[in-house]
C-alpha cells in the first residue's frame, strides 16, 4: 500500500477565505432587501444559521427555526431558489470588487504544493459560480486550472456534514482517502472530510473557534506565513511556525 501524500483538498468558505460574515451574509441581506422580505440576518443570528450548510437550505432553516414557518410569502417554496439566485448575483458582484482576500498562507501553500507535484482539489457546499469568482478575483483566472476537480454545490445528493462531496472529489481524482489531506474550518466540514476518511487540518475563524475539532490532525488559527506565525490550538506542529509541504508530509506520516 502506497500511503504517500498525493493531494490536498480544500474547503472554500471559512478556509480559503473568510467569506461568511462579510460576504455571504451581506449578499443574503441584499437579496432579502431586493425582494422586500423584511428579513435581516445580523452577525450573531448568522452564526446560528451556519449550523445548516447550503444557502437554500439555510433560508428554509431560518423560516422554520426562527419564524416558525409563519407569515412567510405565499409562494415561499418557489421564492427560495429565486432569492438564492439573487444572493449568488450579489455575492459574486461583491467578490469582483476584491472585497474578500484569501486567508494567510493559502496562496503560498497552493503555489508550493504545485511545485511539489501535489494534486489539488476543492470540496465545498457553496455554488460553483462562487468558487470561480473567488479564485478568479484573488489568484487570477488561470488558477481555476490548478485544481483537478472543483466539487461544489448541488452536484451531490447531500451537503456537508455528509461526506458526499469529498467522496465525489476522491472518486473523480481516483485517489484513496489515505493519500490525501483535507483543509476545513468548521464542525460540519470536518464531519464531511473525516466521514470520507481524509485526515484533516483545521484553521478556525470567529464563527468556528469553539467547534468540536477533536478528530483533527492539527487545529490552527491560520496556516501562517514566514513573518506571521500560526498559533497551534491542538495537535503537533513539529516546530513549524507556518504550514508548508514539509510539515504536511510529516503530519501525513504521523
Ligand atoms: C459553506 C456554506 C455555504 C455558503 C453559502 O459551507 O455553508 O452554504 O455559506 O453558499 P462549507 P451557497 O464551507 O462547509 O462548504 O449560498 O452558494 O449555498
Ligand atoms: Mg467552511
Amino acid at each position: 500500500m502506497n500511503n504517500g501524500l498525493k493531494a490536498l483538498l480544500f474547503d472554500v468558505d471559512g478556509t480559503l477565505a473568510d467569506t461568511e460574515r462579510d460576504g455571504h451574509r451581506v449578499a443574503f441581506n441584499a437579496a432579502f432587501d431586493e425582494y422586500g422580505t423584511g428579513w435581516h440576518w445580523d452577525v450573531d443570528l448568522y452564526g446560528k444559521l451556519l449550523a445548516v450548510t447550503g444557502g437554500k437550505e439555510r433560508i428554509r432553516f431560518y423560516a422554520s427555526a426562527f419564524l416558525n414557518n409563519e407569515n412567510l410569502p405565499a409562494n415561499f417554496e418557489q421564492l427560495v431558489p429565486e432569492l438564492h439566485a439573487a444572493k449568488t448575483r450579489h455575492y459574486t458582484q461583491l467578490l469582483s470588487t476584491g472585497a474578500i482576500p484569501l486567508r494567510p498562507g493559502i496562496e503560498r501553500l497552493l503555489k508550493e504544493a504545485r511545485k511539489e507535484n501535489l494534486r489539488l482539489a476543492i470540496a465545498t457546499t457553496t455554488t460553483p459560480d462562487n468558487v470561480t469568482a473567488l479564485l478568479k478575483h484573488t489568484l487570477g483566472s488561470a488558477s481555476l486550472g490548478w485544481f483537478d476537480v472543483i466539487a461544489a454545490g448541488d452536484i451531490v445528493p447531500a451537503k456537508k456534514p455528509a461526506s458526499d462531496i469529498y467522496d465525489y472529489a476522491l472518486s473523480e481524482m481516483k485517489l484513496a482517502p489515505y493519500e490525501c489531506l483535507a483543509f476545513e474550518d468548521s464542525h460540519n466540514g470536518i464531519l464531511s472530510s473525516m466521514g470520507a476518511g481524509i485526515p484533516t487540518i483545521i484553521t478556525v475563524n470567529d464563527y468556528t473557534r469553539e467547534h468540536d475539532f477533536s478528530q483533527a490532525l492539527l487545529v490552527l488559527d491560520t496556516l501562517g506565513e514566514p513573518d506571521q506565525p500560526f498559533t497551534a490550538m491542538q495537535g503537533k506542529a513539529h516546530n513549524h511556525t507556518y504550514v508548508d509541504c514539509a510539515l504536511l508530509k510529516m503530519l501525513h506520516g504521523q
